[in-house]
């Protein structure tokens, strides 16, 4: 890879960088590859680069419909914990968490990620006793985690309002000291790059509209460029989950709901951890540049429109207002929306499908980004051995047939 200098920095700025390296290239497609993943989310994007690293699959394509990055990859508060109640999905989290750990020395590209910490609130006494079940469970599989009592966060979160008077009193919280935030558009384009480097083809404004079969297997896909011929497709388009799972002739277990996301003007350094409560419904960090970036729950109706509803808003507001009154005056910048897909169980589904050589990623809901080393790592052993790898087998879709749920509502959390 070609390494800049400070006089080659310089020679870009003057020539308003249009010598400048691009980080991956622009292919057309090819006529067949040996595997193609749809969606060029973080996830897709991740799912490519470990295919080639680590299973050596190099004829590879990630078709994208828009830009990559510009689904929920780019559109999230980028909180990363692995702080799950189960067994199944606490090691998934964890092993993302670990990948996380290394992940911007792996792809030799920064992806920001800081181990600010963070806080589950509890405001009554069920919270309580959640919380204490939860980090004993953590502690089980090696996952840190503390309970910390009011007077401790009243200490540890300047401004936060621990007061006994407001309407859902902080009577404590869970805190895990690893978890934290990462630069969400720095993860796609550095797994990107990565790829990229090892042979991917990343085709962007390349909508898939049809999937291909013969006789109950995959054979190629229709795109807004062409027919591709594959035997192998892996399916990471989070929100558009079920309009590919119709393509295919079958139905997921998974709805699409708006969940908006906001930041504010840039305030000088206040906040230097993560904030969540389930209760009043809201969760809060500051950004390096000084925004504070502030999330809620989903917009209850079912939707593809990148955006939400006005009362979702307020109810946000009220939410931080309540946790930092102090707050009150700062002035909103910006507000979005992605398209989240939601399981029954808030869990993910990730595996094998009816159909032979099609492969789903996808009900990761309100949660995703802290998997995505993760999910990627798990999702390229499952497409190149044509069965999942032991941490996620439980993922499967088969579980909506057994029965055999894992229902992680309580840690997905204020989202869901
Ligand atoms: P995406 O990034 O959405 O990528 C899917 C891609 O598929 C898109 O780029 C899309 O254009 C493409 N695509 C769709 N259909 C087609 C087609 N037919 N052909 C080709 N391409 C197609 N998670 C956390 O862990 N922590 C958080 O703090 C957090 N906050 C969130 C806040 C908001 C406002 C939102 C919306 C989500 C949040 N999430 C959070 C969830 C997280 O963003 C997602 O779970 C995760 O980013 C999903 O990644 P992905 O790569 O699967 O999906
Ligand atoms: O899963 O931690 C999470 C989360 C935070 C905001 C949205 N999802």
């Amino acid at each position: 890879m070609k390494k800049y200098s400070l006089l080659s920095l310089a020679r870009n700025a003057l020539s308003y960088h249009e010598n400048w390296q691009q980080a991956w290239r622009s292919p057309d497609p090819k006529p067949a590859y040996d595997a193609v993943i749809i969606g060029g989310g973080g996830h897709g994007l991740a799912s490519a680069y470990y295919l080639a690293k680590e299973h050596g699959m190099r004829n590879i394509a990630v078709l994208e419909k828009g830009w990559i990055g510009g689904g929920n990859t780019g559109r999230n508060t980028t909180i990363v914990r692995s702080n799950y109640l189960w067994d199944e999905s606490a090691n998934l989290y964890e092993k993302s968490m670990q990948l996380w750990e290394g992940l911007s020395q792996e792809l030799n590209y920064n992806v920001m990620f800081s181990q600010r910490g963070v806080y589950n609130l509890g405001h009554n006494l069920q919270d309580l006793r959640d919380i204490h079940r939860r980090v004993n469970a953590n502690h089980l599989n090696g996952i840190d985690g503390e309970f910390v009592t009011a007077e401790e966060i009243a200490r540890r979160i300047p401004f936060i309002n621990t007061s006994p008077d407001s309407r859902y009193p902080i009577l404590g919280a869970s805190f895990q000291p690893r978890g934290g935030t990462a630069r969400h558009d720095a993860v796609a384009w550095g797994f990107a790059r990565g790829a990229d480097a090892l042979g991917v083809d990343i085709i962007q404004n390349c909508e898939v509209t049809g999937i291909r079969r013969d006789g109950g297997k995959v054979v190629g896909l229709d795109t807004a460029r062409g027919y591709i011929e594959t035997p192998k497709v892996g399916v990471v388009v989070a929100g558009n989950s079920t309009t590919i799972a119709d393509m295919a002739g079958f139905r997921m277990p998974v709805e699409s709901h708006p969940l908006q996301a906001f930041v504010s003007e840039p305030i000088k350094p206040i906040l230097d951890t993560v904030v969540m409560s389930n209760a009043v419904h809201g969760y809060i960090s500051q950004s390096d540049k000084g925004d504070l970036v502030i999330g809620a729950g989903i917009d209850a109706y079912n939707g593809y429109g990148q955006r939400g509803g006005f009362q979702t808003i307020e109810h946000t507001m009220a939410a931080i207002m309540e946790l930092f009154p102090i707050f009150s005056r700062v002035r909103m910048n910006r507000q979005w929306g992605g398209i989240v897909d939601t399981c029954p169980d808030a869990c993910p589904i990730i595996g094998t499908t009816p159909v032979k050589g099609l492969y789903f990623n996808c009900g990761w809901g309100t949660g995703g980004f802290k998997a995505t080393p993760g999910s990627g790592w798990v999702f390229a052993h499952t497409v190149a051995n044509d069965q999942p790898h032991d941490l996620n087998a439980a993922f499967s879709l088969e579980r909506f047939i057994t029965g055999a749920l894992i229902d992680e509502h309580g840690a997905a959390g204020v989202a869901h």
